[in-house]
């Protein structure tokens, strides 16, 4: 059986990476932070009690955080993995700009002291860093590995430094150090303030009777939006590759915030212009205006495609939440992921 220990598996992404690893049969481990509330909402669905007799656990929880070294190498040491997805990360670029220290802290930093500990404990094993599109900031679009990087924010910067050290260490020590470019990728479970998931949990609380309007920042900014499970898949290819290398992973269709808020409002037969309101609070004092995959090397070298699109993507996300604000959804989007996936992920009311 073999090992994988995820850094970030309580968020967006390490929660469907722990689903998708399970579901391969993996022995999951996971690095959680202390907080004084439940933060294990997005795994509590795959996670069984050690205490329930005969139950098969395979998957492990360690108390770390990417901010120190503390508890990283014992980690890495004790389990021996032979996969590491470090996804841990401050991750949201308009916070970056209020704590930049702190986000280079954690999303710059911290994986190098994942890196170092792989290195001090002798593990062999192939590391992923969950680097970002962000990076190409002010690039001209479409943007692939051999894009320059032009970031514009602390939290890109920070990643920009996390994707160099990578290939540093690669280099340098001779480690399988991968890093995957992700382009924008959003699902039911996107954090709620991030603006996909902001605005189809406004319409769906707004269809409900329940909120009378939507405050958003710039809504010119093109963005290349997939669906989230494909994405980590794309993860797991990466690490199962002959060679280590760095992939770009994106739809390769850009659309504009406003495009967004006009197909999740339609999908309800409201009009975006009655509800939404600018607040400038919102804007960033950097903005990336433009960001568009051209994923050819994954296309051929992973053969990674995406399945859903823009227009799927958010009949997916508005079904999850009209759901979850007890309306009945129109059902388009759970009627697209029966179609065209493989069902290794719950559909999140099972969640
Ligand atoms: P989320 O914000 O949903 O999840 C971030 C995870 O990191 C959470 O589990 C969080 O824990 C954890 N975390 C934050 N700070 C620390 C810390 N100091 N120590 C340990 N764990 C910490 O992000 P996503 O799942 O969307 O993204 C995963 C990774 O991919 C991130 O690195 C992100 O920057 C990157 N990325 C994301 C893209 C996207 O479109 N989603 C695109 C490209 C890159 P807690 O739950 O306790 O807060
Ligand atoms: P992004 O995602 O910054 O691309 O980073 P976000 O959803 O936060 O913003 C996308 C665009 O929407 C504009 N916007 C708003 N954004 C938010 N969050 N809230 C608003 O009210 C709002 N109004 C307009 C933004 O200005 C921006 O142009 C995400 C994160 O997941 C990163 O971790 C990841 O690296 C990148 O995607 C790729």
């Amino acid at each position: 059986m073999k090992k994988a220990l995820i850094t970030g598996i309580t968020g967006q992404d390490g929660s469907y990476l722990a689903e998708l690893l399970l579901h391969k049969g993996y022995e999951v481990h996971g690095i959680i932070r202390r907080a004084s509330t439940f933060n294990t909402r997005r795994i509590d669905h795959i996670y069984h009690d050690p205490h329930n007799n005969g139950e098969k656990v395979n998957l492990h929880l360690h108390y770390g955080d990417v901010a120190t070294s503390d508890t990283l190498l014992d980690v890495i040491y004790n389990i021996r993995p032979e996969e590491i997805y470090h996804l841990a990360a401050q991750s949201h670029v308009r916070v970056s700009f209020d704590m930049p220290e702190y986000t280079g802290d954690v999303t710059g930093l911290g994986t190098i002291r994942i890196l170092e500990a792989i290195r001090k404990s002798s593990s062999n094993a192939r590391f992923y860093q969950a680097s970002s599109s962000e990076m190409f900031g002010g690039a001209k679009p479409p943007q692939n590995e051999e894009t320059r990087f032009e970031p514009r924010s602390p939290y890109a910067a920070a990643k920009v430094y996390a994707y160099w050290v990578t290939r540093n260490y690669r280099e340098g020590y001779n480690m399988f150090a991968t890093n995957g470019i992700l382009f924008n990728h959003e699902s039911p479970r996107r954090g709620e303030t991030f603006v996909t998931r902001k605005i189809t949990r406004a319409v769906a609380a707004i269809k409900a009777g329940k909120q009378e309007h939507l405050y958003l920042g710039n809504l010119d900014s093109r963005r290349d939006w997939g669906y989230a499970p494909e994405y980590v898949e794309a993860m797991w290819m990466i690490l199962q590759q002959e060679k280590p290398n760095d992939y770009v992973i994106g739809t390769g269709e850009a659309h504009t915030v406003r495009e967004f808020l006009n197909e999740a409002f339609s999908y309800v037969d409201l009009d975006w212009n009655d509800y939404v309101k600018i607040d400038p609070r919102y804007f960033r004092p950097t903005e990336v205006d433009y960001l568009l995959a051209d994923a050819s090397r994954s296309r051929n070298l992973l053969k990674w495609e995406p399945r859903v699109h823009f227009h799927e993507l958010v009949r997916i996300m508005m079904d999850a939440d009209l759901e979850l604000t007890g309306l009945t959804p129109p059902g388009e989007g759970k009627k697209i992921l029966n179609e065209r996936f493989g069902g290794w992920h719950r559909w999140e009311s099972q969640v």
